[in-house]
């Protein structure tokens, strides 16, 4: 017992005396938190504090500070004094926890997590620096420019969409980089700090070659410099914070969340072929990833994005890529993800590698974000199995599935023909014949959804695309036609769509090649507008808007007599952007109501046929507007009105 308790003491000895070591060896250290004027603070006491610069801030991530680098090309001036450190090092370690933003590029020179340097151009000055990027997750040192590095890298980028701990350590010319408490890479690097001299240059997020990227909306936690080199125990044991940075990341995840104020809605990105699923309060975008930088398509994964209010939209890791399909050459083109008991399932299209022509595959998960695998290993749908409707090869794509009231699933797809069949309940295998859908005009991209008693088939038709909207009491059809939806959007020539119904309200969601500026038919961008229906059920022409849906649709509007020589009542209506007006002097001809802003603008017509009726505002931002009725006889009457 006493040799035990004796062992125990020792142990608990020896790691105080390791802990000591340890922060006598940490000269720099920023937790960020920062001090009344909003600078950083050097929490060893070492060096005076570090400023923050281009909209880069330190935020709170649950009980954790975090420093947010931002999108304007953010970064941490650590200041000169912190040179004369780096001018003293022989053997040392940095370390930090780094969460890259999934939609960071990090395949652009730069993207540095750290600098020290002696001028903003040393590809020009060539006086010296010492980094480390996370493109190839490389460090390097030089007393000159790239041209005399001596570096060690592990070649791949920093894993995006987590917090990942990383730590550089150096031991005479021993180097270490240390991901997650794994020492991923071991190599020589011949120069050590103190040869390089007291550095004026020192950032986070920034590099010293003036052509380079910054560390844009990255995370950073916890930021040391030590003049030791860590041991590999040490290390692992701060690399178990990770979790706790995941896990309160999961709850913050506003912290890299794009606020949209107009379409498109993601611009860091391109952003194609949207299909979009309602779970648990959450919306889920899915999208496909233009990359192309010629008029072809270069597509090789697939992106989600999610939301809670159709306004900031959080960006997850990649959750399926071309290469999770055994089968697939190529063409990451357009699907849709549904849930059905507990999984999420992917339905995909692909160019097939061996029997050649596009093929359906199904992928998946066991939450709406993924990761997704391949469902089946083999695709769900050929081209060998459609040949007797058409000699195209690509009309096996864009799938998209829908679950009827009675649990029976349905796939509906297709180029040029549409075709639809019954899904099993595994929802892995098509089960009965596939069938061909008769819709006038069909080119691709068909979406199903229901609303009371009413099946719709919307579908992109001619080239470039419109969306039609075709109805049915069945989703066996036959499906009436009801003419177009939505117009050509832009400048794309495809126009594939998803329908949502999120908090009462329904949305059509849509790609155009609106981004600046290279936006176009193969570099495609989603975009969200309202979706409104007719009180026959049939849907009314999307508005496709710039502002998107960051103007709140109209909830209710409040009416204020101006004129006395108005005979014209309008009433409040509750039903949604509707109001009821009543015209006693109603004459038969010729009658407008208009609506106009407060600046002139005419936002609004209807004609008037009756002396009692509704009318439908669409989307009015909130404001105040002049109502105006005008008849044959000129009777002309104004009314304010103020949209809540
Ligand atoms: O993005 C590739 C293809 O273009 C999709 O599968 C079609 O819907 C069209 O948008």
């Amino acid at each position: 017992m006493k040799k035990i308790i004796l062992l125990s003491g020792l142990i608990t000895f020896l790691f105080i005396i390791q802990a000591f070591a340890q922060n006598d060896s940490l000269k720099l250290h920023y937790n960020f938190e920062t001090d009344n004027s909003g600078r950083v603070t050097e929490i060893c006491g070492n060096y005076g504090p570090a400023y923050l610069y281009n909209g880069a801030s330190v935020k709170d991530m649950g009980e954790y500070k975090v420093l947010a680098l931002g999108a304007n090309n953010g970064y941490l001036d650590m200041g000169a004094s912190v040179g004369n450190l780096i001018g003293s090092l022989t053997d040392f370690s940095i370390s930090t926890y780094v969460f890259i933003n999934p939609l960071s590029n990090l395949n652009l020179n730069g993207n540095y997590i750290f600098n020290f340097s002696f001028s903003d151009n040393v590809i020009t000055d060539a006086n010296g620096v010492m980094f480390f990027g996370a493109k190839a997750m490389r460090y390097a040192i030089s007393k000159t420019n790239y041209l005399a590095e001596s570096g060690i890298e592990t070649g791949s980028q920093l894993k995006k969409g987590e917090w990942v701990h990383l730590v550089y350590t150096q031991k005479g010319i021993a180097a270490t980089i240390y991901i997650n408490g794994i020492a991923l890479k071991k190599g020589n690097v011949t120069m050590q700090p103190n040869s390089l001299g007291a550095t004026t240059k020192n950032y986070i997020g920034r590099s010293a070659y003036a052509a380079d990227v910054y560390l844009k909306n990255a995370l950073l936690h916890d930021f040391r410099i030590y003049n030791k080199a860590l041991q590999t125990t040490d290390i692992q044991t701060m690399a178990g914070k990770t979790t706790l940075l995941n896990s309160a990341m999961a709850s913050n995840t506003n912290l890299i969340a794009i606020r949209t104020n107009s379409n498109p809605i993601i611009t860091d990105v391109y952003t194609a072929d949207p299909a979009a699923l309602v779970h648990n309060n959450k919306v889920y975008i899915y999208t496909g990833h233009d990359e192309s930088t010629n008029e072809s398509y270069a597509m090789h994964e697939w992106l989600v994005f999610s939301s809670d209010d159709m306004l900031s939209w959080t960006p997850h890791p990649v959750p399926l890529r071309v290469t999770d399909f055994s089968w697939a050459a190529r063409d990451a083109w357009a699907g849709q993800v549904i849930e059905r008991n507990g999984k999420f399932y992917w339905y995909i299209c692909a160019q097939h590698r061996s029997i050649g022509g596009k093929a359906i595959g199904v992928a998946v998960a066991d939450n709406p974000t993924g990761p997704f695998r391949d469902a089946r290993g083999t695709a769900l749908v050929t081209n060998n199995m459609t040949t007797q409707y058409t000699g195209i090869s690509w009309d096996d794509i864009d799938p998209t599935v829908f679950i009827d009231d009675d649990g029976q699933a349905y796939m509906f797809w297709g180029n040029t023909q549409c075709y639809y069949a019954k899904l099993k309940e595994n929802m892995i295998e098509l089960d009965g014949p596939i069938k061909p859908v008769h819709l006038p005009s069909f080119t691709e991209a068909p979406w199903v959804h229901k609303r009371g008693d009413w099946y719709y088939l919307t579908y992109s038709q001619f080239f470039p695309e419109k969306t039609a909207c075709a109805m049915s009491k069945s989703i066996n059809g036959p499906w009436e036609f009801k003419g177009i939806l939505n117009e050509v959007a832009g400048n794309s020539n495809t126009n594939h769509h998803a329908i949502i119904e999120f908090n009462n309200q329904w949305y059509f969601v849509y790609h155009n090649g609106s981004l600046p500026t290279a936006g176009g038919s193969y570099r495609r961008s989603v975009c969200i507008d309202y979706l409104y229906y007719n009180e026959d059920g049939s849907l009314k022409r999307v508005q496709m808007t710039s502002e998107g849906v960051s103007n709140p649709p109209v909830t209710s509007v409040r009416i204020n007599r101006a004129n006395d020589r108005s005979d014209i009542r309008i009433y409040p209506n509750p039903a949604k952007g509707k109001i009821n007006y009543s015209i006693p002097s109603f004459n038969s001809g010729n009658a407008f109501i208009n609506i106009f802003d407060e600046s002139g603008r005419k936002v609004f017509q209807q004609e008037i046929t009756n002396s009692n009726g509704s009318l439908t505002l669409n989307r009015l931002a909130k404001g105040n507007y002049i109502l105006n009725y005008t008849d044959e006889l000129s009777a002309n009457a104004n009314v304010s009105l103020i949209v809540e």
